[in-house]
C-alpha cells in the first residue's frame, strides 16, 4: 500500500519553496480540512440522517437537527476559532464577521467562506461544495472588522473549494498553480490527485440558467443565441450546454475539461447585480480560474480587480476558458 502525497506534505513543500516556511499557513489549512472532513461525512450521511430524523427532526439526544449549511458553518468556526491562525471569519451564513472568542489568540489571516454552496441540491443527492478564500489580516492579532475583509480578489493569499460528489475532492491554489486532492475515506487524508491543473483555452461548452433568459441583458441574450445557432451562426461551431445548479460542481467540470459558466445580472431583480457573492464565491473561483490559465470577469472588469464595498456584495460572474470569457466580454462591449 502507498499513502501517496498527502495535502499536509504538499503544503509544507510549497511553503518551503515559496514562503518563509513558518508552517502557519499549513496549520491553518490543516484546521480547515478537519472541518471539511466533518462536512464531507455529514453530507455523505445526509440521506441516512434524514431517514433517522423524520420523526420530529430530532436526533437521539433530543437535539434539533441542524440544516446542513448551518452545521457546515458551525463546523468551520469550531475548527478555526481556538487555533490562533485567523483574526476573523466571515461567511455566507453570518450577517457579520464572527469574532474570535475572548481568550483565544488572533492570527494573521482572515478566512471567508461559503460553507455549503448549492445546498438546495442536497435533497436530490447532487454535488455541493465548500468555497474558501484566505486573506492577510491588515491588523494581525486584532479582532477583524468588516473593512478588513473588503480586499480585492487579487490580494487573496489562497483560495479553494471542496466538492462533495462521487468522492470528496479539495482544490486549492496559493498562487503557484491549482492542485487537486482526493479524500481517502478509509485513511482520512487528502491525497494528491492532480498537480498544476490547466483549463483548456478554447471550449464549446457553456453553463447558464436559461430560465432567466427574458431577464438577461442584451449581451447575454445575443451570446447565448449565437451559441445555440452553432456552426450555422457567427460562432462557427456547435456548443453543448450543462447546468448543475451548484457552482462548485459546474466550476469543477470547467476546471477539468474546459467551459464557460455565466451567472449574469438578472433584470428580474434590477437592484441586485447578479446572484453570486463577490467575496466567497466569485473571488476564490476567479483566483483558481486565473491560476489555471482561465479568466473571470463581471462582464466588464477583471473580477480580481473589483474593490469590494460590502461583505455580501453580489456580482455578475463569467468564468472559465480564457478564449470564451474574452468573447463574452466583447459581447458586453458591443451589446451592453
Ligand atoms: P447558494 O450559495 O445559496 O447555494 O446559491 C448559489 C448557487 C450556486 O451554487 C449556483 O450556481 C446557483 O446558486 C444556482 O442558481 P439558480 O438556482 O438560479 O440556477
Ligand atoms: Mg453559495
Amino acid at each position: 500500500m502507498d499513502i501517496g502525497t498527502t495535502l499536509t506534505h504538499f503544503l509544507l513543500e510549497e511553503e518551503r519553496k515559496y514562503n518563509d516556511a513558518s508552517g502557519e499557513f499549513t496549520r491553518l489549512m490543516s484546521d480547515l480540512t478537519t472541518a471539511i472532513r466533518a462536512i464531507s461525512s455529514a453530507v455523505n450521511r445526509a440521506g441516512i440522517e434524514d431517514v433517522l430524523g423524520q420523526a420530529g427532526a430530532t436526533n437521539v439526544q433530543g437535539e434539533e437537527q441542524k440544516k446542513l449549511d448551518v452545521l457546515a458553518n458551525t463546523l468551520i468556526l469550531q475548527s478555526m476559532e481556538a487555533m490562533g491562525h485567523v483574526a476573523g471569519l466571515a461567511s455566507e451564513e453570518m450577517d457579520e464577521p464572527y469574532a474570535i472568542p475572548a481568550g483565544y489568540p488572533k492570527g494573521k489571516y482572515l478566512l471567508v467562506f461559503d460553507p455549503l454552496d448549492g445546498s438546495s441540491n442536497i435533497d436530490v443527492n447532487i454535488s455541493v461544495g465548500t468555497i474558501f478564500s484566505i486573506l492577510k489580516a491588515p491588523r494581525p492579532g486584532v479582532d477583524a472588522t468588516v473593512e478588513d475583509f473588503l480586499q480585492a480578489g487579487a490580494e487573496q493569499v489562497a483560495a479553494g473549494y471542496t466538492v462533495y460528489g462521487g468522492c470528496t475532492q479539495l482544490i486549492y491554489s496559493t498562487g503557484n498553480g491549482v492542485h487537486a486532492f482526493t479524500l481517502d475515506p478509509h485513511v482520512g487524508e487528502f491525497v494528491l490527485a492532480n498537480q498544476d491543473l490547466k483549463i483548456p483555452h478554447e471550449t464549446a461548452e457553456y453553463a447558464i440558467n436559461a430560465s432567466n433568459r427574458r431577464f438577461w441583458e442584451p449581451a447575454i441574450q445575443q451570446y447565448v443565441q449565437d451559441c445555440e445557432e452553432g456552426k450555422d451562426g457567427p460562432c462557427g461551431k456547435n456548443f453543448n450546454m450543462r447546468w448543475v445548479g451548484s457552482m462548485v460542481a459546474d466550476f469543477h467540470r470547467i476546471l477539468m475539461r474546459g467551459g464557460v459558466f455565466l451567472y449574469p445580472r438578472d433584470l428580474k431583480k434590477p437592484e441586485q447585480p447578479g446572484k453570486l457573492r463577490l467575496l466567497y464565491e466569485a473571488n476564490p473561483m476567479g483566483f483558481l480560474a486565473e491560476q489555471a490559465g482561465g479568466a473571470c470577469t463581471d462582464g466588464m472588469r477583471r473580477m480580481l480587480d473589483i474593490q469590494p464595498e460590502s461583505l455580501h456584495q453580489r456580482v455578475p460572474v463569467v468564468i472559465g476558458s480564457k478564449e470564451e470569457v474574452d468573447r463574452v466580454r466583447e459581447y458586453y462591449e458591443k451589446y451592453g
